[in-house]
Formats: structure tokens, sequence, C-alpha cells
């Protein structure tokens, strides 16, 4: 498909109008460019941003990734942003609790008929090809979790041949939005919905706890029962994916037949 290089401009007013609930406050910025979106919140959340502040950005010029990769972050086609939480959290919990971004956007989803699925930890998939990753940091406060940001990328109306020119072999691992539907995506409403169904999720945390969010996410799951290799560092091992240990851990049977928790390696699927 051919896709034209920009889509509308996001504008904060386009967000607020399109947002639905009342549960959040949220208070946002919008900037041009930045070196990362997850960075700039960290930076205002050190300075006493408070819960709900939101920072999004038309691009980004060293956009992260996890265990120090990059994210592809091409200007005004796609949606970097990053929402800022204070979460009466203790750090065992906080892998659960990241777990907002990725069922947020799977819902955010639904309404345009593209049906998303859910690798661990948090990379949403369309057709098994990644259409966002999501990212988060925190902060602590002695023992305590001072704060928890949590980011998205989301490709949104880029073409696959720039994910490809980007990301080398990768790319063919990687979608957009406006390829797998066909039609650009109004970036704003998809914002809009994307923060309506976080807040969704975290007032859902706030109510039923992490074993809600457990549950939802083993649901939309691709993982499951299946055959991965797990790289981290230095070692590398097979298993078969059993599911969820109580912090959100990705729990693996290796070949010895012992269960084995992931928390922050690489997995990827055998077959
Ligand atoms: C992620 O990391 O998937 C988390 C990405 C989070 C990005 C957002 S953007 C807003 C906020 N601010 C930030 O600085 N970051 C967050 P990971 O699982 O490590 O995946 C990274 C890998 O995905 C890379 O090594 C590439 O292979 C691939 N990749 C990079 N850019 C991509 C893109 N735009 N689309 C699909 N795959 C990409």
């Amino acid at each position: 498909m051919m896709l034209s290089m920009k889509s509308s401009p996001l504008t904060l007013d386009e967000v607020r109008r399109r947002l639905v609930s009342d549960t959040a406050d949220w208070h946002f910025f919008l900037f041009a460019d930045v070196d990362s979106t997850n960075d700039s919140l960290r930076d205002l959340a050190a300075r006493g941003a408070r819960e709900g502040t939101v920072v999004v950005a038309e691009t980004q010029r060293r956009g992260r990734g996890r265990l120090g990769r990059a994210w592809f972050s091409p200007p005004g086609l796609n949606i970097y942003a990053s929402v800022l939480f204070r979460p009466a959290l203790v750090p065992d919990d906080m892998l659960t609790f990241s777990f907002i971004a990725s069922l947020a956007l799977v819902e955010a989803l639904e309404p345009l008929g593209v049906s998303a699925q859910i690798k661990w930890p948090n990379d949403v998939l369309v057709d098994g090809k990644k259409v966002a990753g999501t990212l988060v940091d925190c902060g602590m406060r002695g023992a305590a979790v001072d704060y928890v940001v949590l980011g998205i990328g989301l490709n949104v109306n880029v073409g696959t041949a720039a994910l490809r020119d980007a990301l080398g072999p990768a790319g063919g691992f990687a979608t957009s939005l406006a390829e797998v539907l066909g039609h650009e995506v109004d970036r704003n409403a998809l914002l809009a919905a994307w923060l309506d169904a976080v807040a969704a999720w975290h007032l859902r945390w706030k109510r039923e706890g992490p074993a809600a969010l457990r549950k939802a996410w083993a649901d939309r799951d691709i993982l499951s029962g299946r055959r991965v290799e797990v790289r981290g560092d230095g070692q590398t091992f097979e298993g078969r994916v059993l599911g969820l240990a109580p912090t959100g851990a990705l729990v693996v049977m290796d070949t010895l037949g012992h269960a084995r928790q992931v928390t922050s390696e690489e997995v990827r699927l055998h077959d």
C-alpha cells in the first residue's frame, strides 16, 4: 500500500475533545521532538510533576526500547507517549502494573476492528507482527516506589518500507495500523482512546488489584503453551511457556523440567 509521508498533526485540543473518561485528570505536554518521552517525563517526575502528567512527541531523537535497544521514531506519523503514575505499589508489583499500557492499547484498537495480542512483557502484535512496544521506568524513594512512567511507541501511519529501511531484518516483524487497515488512522482520536483505556485499567488496578490485570493479560497473551527461546545475560535456554508468576514474570519450563522465571530477558517464539 502507498502511504503518504505525513498524517494530520497531533494537537492537544483534538486529543482532549475526544477523551470520554473523566476518571483521570490528564495534564499534557506536547513536544515537536524530544530525546525520549519517557526521559522527559522522568525529569518532570523528579521535579514533582503530578500523577496524570502526559508527555507526547511528534518524534524522538533517542527513543528507547528495553535492554538498551532503540525505538524507531519517525516524525509526524506515529504515537510516542508517556504517562506518569504515583501508585502505592511494592516493587514486586511493578511488572504487573506495566501491563496497563498494553492492555489499554489492545482495548483501544478494538473499535478500529483491529484484534491485537500481547507478547510478554509488553509488545502488542497484530497478525504476529509488532505494532507497538511499551516501556516502564520507575523512580524509587528509599525502598518505596515514588513514580512509574508508562511509555508507548505505536506505529500508526508509518509504512512497512520505512520500517524495513530503519530496522533491517527486524523490520519484517514490524507493522503499522495503516498497513493493517489500508487507510490512515487519526492519531489524536487513537491517543485519546488509549488514555481513556489506561484510566479504566488503572481504576481496575486500584479496585481489584494485580490479579485482575494478570488474568486479563493472560487472555490476550500469545506465548502461553508455546515453545520459546529465552536470551539473557550470557545464558540462553529453551522451554515451554507455562504462564505468569504472581509478579508478572514469565514462567518457562526448561528442557530439564525446571520452571524458571523470566523477568527481563528476551523471549523468542521457537516456531
Ligand atoms: C519495546 O522495546 O518494544 C519498547 C518500546 C517503547 C517505545 C516508547 S516510545 C515512547 C516511550 N519513550 C521511549 O523512549 N520509549 C517509549 P523492545 O522490546 O526492546 O523492542 C525494541 C526492538 O523492537 C528493537 O530492537 C527493534 O528490533 C524493534 N523496533 C524498534 N523500533 C520499532 C518500531 N517503530 N516498530 C516495531 N519494532 C521496532
